[in-house]
Order: structure tokens, then sequence, then C-alpha cells
């Protein structure tokens, strides 16, 4: 019998149902020229979306993905195998409802996750990443993926993962290691280096990985060191898509929709931006004509595109959901029907807009609606606790920078300091997923009771606050203030009087 999943595998099906979109059929199979570690929601949403329509439309088919796993997916890279690495796209938005798109840019999927039992995907995969025709390495691997410190952006020796790589650095189980071996392996073939493009939500996200990449490779070989100095390329990008984790509900209505069972599917925003530095090896022949796409441009300088977007969309998003757990809300766009909830996320955008350097052509007004609109999307199921997990790893980035303007101008914080004392009660009293939870544990254990000793001892946290902040009387002070209100308030009472005043 015929399974709804073999019907994905059959092109014709898939290609000509009346509600999949498919943008043109390659004279497969496709030429492999990059490889992704972190085959995860986004990737799928964004990069492989954006490659798929780019070949398509440019007819350059040199640029299939091969897509690989090193700690969690195994499943997934199982279930893309099944289907021939098809996958299905659903994007929705508040005015248009769902658009359907049949991706088929990935051309192999690996899984070498760190518990994975022998080092051979390992030692196939870095085979992959050597490869003369793969020429862009990218990463989606979270804010936790690099094991850099959040605070300074420096790789951390005694992160287990990058200890172990220092010390066999032929069987890296990390993503720096693994980078660091492949590039070893092709200066050893007198090959040029990949580029690394990493699309995660970090501050100077290529700088940061650069930096990373060349500590690991000084400890190890320092004419290897050099040799990425001089001819490797770390572009920095700012990546935007909302696609939340998917639910059993989201693939029973892909189903509905399509008439077709994806286990592989998307749901997201129709959305989509992604901001790059042009600088790859290799010029213009070293990426895809990305560009070519709606959303997508090449700049020189991302930086004011990606402070814009982590303060101003990240940094309500964040609020959004510590303040939407304390009230009970599960969903994005559930806290955003509280109208109090939804102004006091407005008024976060508001303090994050001083301090930018406005991108060219961007309007601050209109992009805080539009964050509004999309974070009222009804079709996505983005829950608070997705977005509250890894916060350690997150608010530097999304709270901390705006707060040190405003520390050095004088001006007012009180929205994000109710953020940060909402994130330091979740921490306290939920199950939050985040690579320092032990530790934050730990602190409210020792500190139950007194809400002023407990908000000063996360403060103290200097890997989250930073030596300045985590000293700073001033943002201690306001911070313990706030969270001695949401104490004795609750959280909407405390977000009303601040939106009031
Ligand atoms: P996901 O949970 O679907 O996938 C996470 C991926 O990271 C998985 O492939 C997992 O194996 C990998 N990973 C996790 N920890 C790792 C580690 N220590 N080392 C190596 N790989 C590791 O999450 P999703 O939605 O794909 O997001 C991933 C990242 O993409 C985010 O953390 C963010 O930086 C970026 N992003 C996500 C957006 C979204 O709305 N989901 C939008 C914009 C950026
Ligand atoms: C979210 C982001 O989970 C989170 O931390 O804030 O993944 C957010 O969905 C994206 O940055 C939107 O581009």
């Amino acid at each position: 019998m015929e399974t709804q999943a073999h019907k994905l595998l059959n092109r014709e099906t898939a290609e000509h149902s009346k509600t999949i979109r498919k943008t043109k059929t390659y004279d497969l199979p496709l030429q492999p020229g990059i490889v992704h570690l972190g085959l995860g929601a986004f990737h799928r949403a964004h990069q492989a979306l954006i490659t798929d329509e780019t070949m398509a439309s440019t007819d350059d088919e040199q640029w299939g993905i091969v897509a690989a796993n090193i700690r969690s997916g195994a499943r997934l890279v199982e279930q893309l195998k099944q289907q021939d690495h098809l996958f299905t796209v659903t994007e929705t938005s508040k005015e248009h409802g769902l658009q359907c798109r049949l991706i088929s840019s990935l051309v192999e999927t690996h899984f070498a996750g760190a518990d994975e039992p022998n080092n051979h995907n390992h030692q196939r995969l870095l085979a992959t990443m050597a490869l003369p025709d793969i020429r862009i390495v990218s990463l989606t691997i979270t804010e936790k993926g690099y094991g850099l410190n959040p605070a300074t952006g420096e790789l951390l020796d005694d992160h287990p993962l990058i200890h172990h790589d220092l010390h066999n650095p032929d069987s890296p189980r990390s993503a720096i290691g693994l980078i660091v071996a492949a590039l070893s392996l092709r200066k050893r073939n007198d090959l040029h280096p990949f580029t690394v493009l990493s699309c995660d939500n970090i501050p100077d996200n290529g700088s940061r990985t650069r930096q990373a990449v060349l500590q690991m490779a000084e400890r190890l070989d320092k004419d290897l060191a050099s040799w990425i100095h001089q001819y490797g390329a770390f572009p920095s990008t700012m990546v935007d898509r909302i696609v939340p984790a998917i639910t059993d509900e989201d693939l029973n209505n892909v189903e509905q929709n399509t008439g077709l069972r994806d286990n592989c599917a998307i749901v997201c925003e129709s959305f989509k931006q992604w901001v790059i530095e042009d600088n790859f090896v290799g010029g213009e022949n070293g990426r895809p004509d990305w560009d070519c796409i709606d959303g997508v441009q090449f700049v020189e300088d991302v930086r004011p595109w990606e402070e814009m977007k982590l303060r101003m969309l990240n940094g309500a998003h964040s609020f959004i959901a510590y303040t939407g757990l304390l009230a009970g809300y599960q969903t994005v766009a559930e806290v955003m029907e509280d109208q109090t909830f939804a102004d006091a996320a407005k008024h976060v955008m508001v303090e994050a807009a001083p301090t930018l350097v406005m991108p060219d052509g961007a309007d601050l007004a209109d992009y805080a609606d539009s964050l509004i609109t999309r974070f009222q999307n009804p079709h996505l199921a983005h829950k608070t606790t997705q977005i509250a997990s890894d916060g350690s790893q997150k608010i530097p980035q999304r709270w901390l920078n705006t707060v040190r303007w405003h520390l050095a101008h004088g001006s007012d914080f009180s929205l994000i300091a109710a953020g940060i004392a909402a994130w330091i009660s979740c921490m306290s009293t939920m199950e939050i997923t985040d690579p320092m939870a032990t530790q934050l544990r730990e602190i409210a254990a020792q500190h139950t009771g007194n809400i002023s000793e407990l908000t000063k001892a996360f403060i103290a946290c200097s890997d989250i606050f930073g030596e300045d902040l985590s000293h700073n009387i001033q943002f201690i002070e306001t911070v313990v203030q706030s969270a001695e209100q949401l104490h004795q308030q609750g959280i909407k009472t405390l977000l009303h009087s601040l939106i009031e005043k």
C-alpha cells in the first residue's frame, strides 16, 4: 500500500499537489557545496528553503546541503533519509493563512552525536567537510553550541566538549573542534579553507566563531592557526524567521492541508530575513546568489541589523517568555492577547530603540509595529518555555547591552529590569532548560525567601552579567526593587504600573 510518506517521495504527487508549491525539479542529484551543522527547525525553514529557491531560480545546482546533527536529532536524520531528504515548510501569517512548499536542497544527512557509540560517523562527517567541493560550513547549533562565555564570547577551555577536543583533536566532538580538524585536513590536502557561516542568534556571530576556532587552533597547531587567520572567512549574519518547535497538532494540520504525512514538516511564519556580511572564501564564486531571494541581502557591516533584531525582536521575545510564564501563558500569541503584556513588550522595544544605530532605510516605529503583528500570529504555537530556554546564553545580547547604554546615559530601563526579575523568578521556581540551570538552581536554593539576596546572587554571575554589571550598584538596586515589587504585587500589576508611569 502506498503510504502518505511514499507520496512525498513521489515528486510528481508532491509537486503537483494543489497545495504544495515547488519552484523547480533539479537535474538530480544536486552537487554538495555546503555542510550544515545543526539540522534543526530553523535551518530547514530558513537556509535550506532559501538555498532551494536560489538554486531553482539561478540554475546554479552546486549548493546541495549535507546536513548533520552532532548533538541531538538522530531520529530526524533517519526520517529524512527515509523520504529522500525531502520535507515541507508551511509558511503562515495572520493576513495570508498557510502556504506549503516542498524543499529538496538537502542531499545527505548525518548523525554524529556526542553520544554516538563509535567514532565512525564523526570521521565520515570530517571527511565530507574536507571534500574539495565543500565551500561553506554553516551553523545553527544554538547559542550554547559554541562553548563560549556568554558575557565575553571567549572559548571556555573547561567546557567538557572543548576540553575533549583539545586533548583528542583527531576525533572532535564539538562544532569548533570539527571545524578545526576539517580545516587541518584541507590544509594538509592543499585545499582552500571553507567559509564558516554562523547563523545563530549570538552577537558578532562570525567574529566570535572565528575567535573560538583560532583560539583552539593556536593551542593545537600554530601553523594551522596562521593559515586560517590568513585564508579563512567567518562572515557575520543576522537571521530572522520565527520557527517554533513542531507539534503533533502542526503535523496533523499539514497533513490535513496537503493530504501528505510529512513527519519532517516545519511550520513557521511567512516573514524571513537574512543579512549576510559579503566575505566568503573565493568571493562571489564561493557562495550561492542567495540575495536573489526576497528578504536576503549581502552587506559590508551586519552589526546595525544584528543589534536591531537581537535587542528589539529577541529582547521583547525573552521578555514575553518570562513574564508570560509567570502569568501562566503557554504561547507567545496567548501572551499578546493580554493587552498589558502586549503594551509592556512594546515598551521593551522602546527601551532598546535609542541604543541602536538604525540600518539604512529601516524605520524603527514600523519595525516595532511589524514585530507586534508577527508575535500575534495565531497559526504559530511558539511556546514560552522554548524561548525561555538557555536564557543564560541569550540575555547578554538581548537585554544587557541595552542596560549598559541606559546606565551610561542615566536613562530608564525599568521594563528590562522587570524582565530580569521575571527570569530570576522563573529560574528559581520552574524547570527551565539552561546549560547553567544547575548552578542557578543552587543559588536559588541558598537564598529561598530572601528576594533581595537572591537577586544579588543571580546578578553576581559574571559569566552572564559581566564583571561590570555584576558590580554596578545602580543596576543591582534597580533590579532588586523590581524583583521585590514582582514578589509583592505579581507580574501583571507590576507591568501595569510600569507602562502607566
Ligand atoms: P532546534 O532545537 O530545532 O535545533 C537545535 C539544533 O542545535 C539541533 O540540530 C541540535 O542538535 C543542535 N545543538 C544543540 N546543542 C548543540 C551543541 N551543544 N553542539 C552542537 N549542536 C547543538 O532549534 P532551532 O529552531 O533550529 O534553532 C537553532 C538556533 O537557530 C537557535 O538557537 C538560534 O540561534 C537560531 N535561530 C532560531 C530561530 C527560530 O525561530 N527557531 C530563528 C532565528 C535563529
Ligand atoms: C526566539 C528566537 O527561541 C528564541 O530564543 O527568541 O528563536 C526567535 O524565534 C528568532 O530569533 C526569530 O528570528
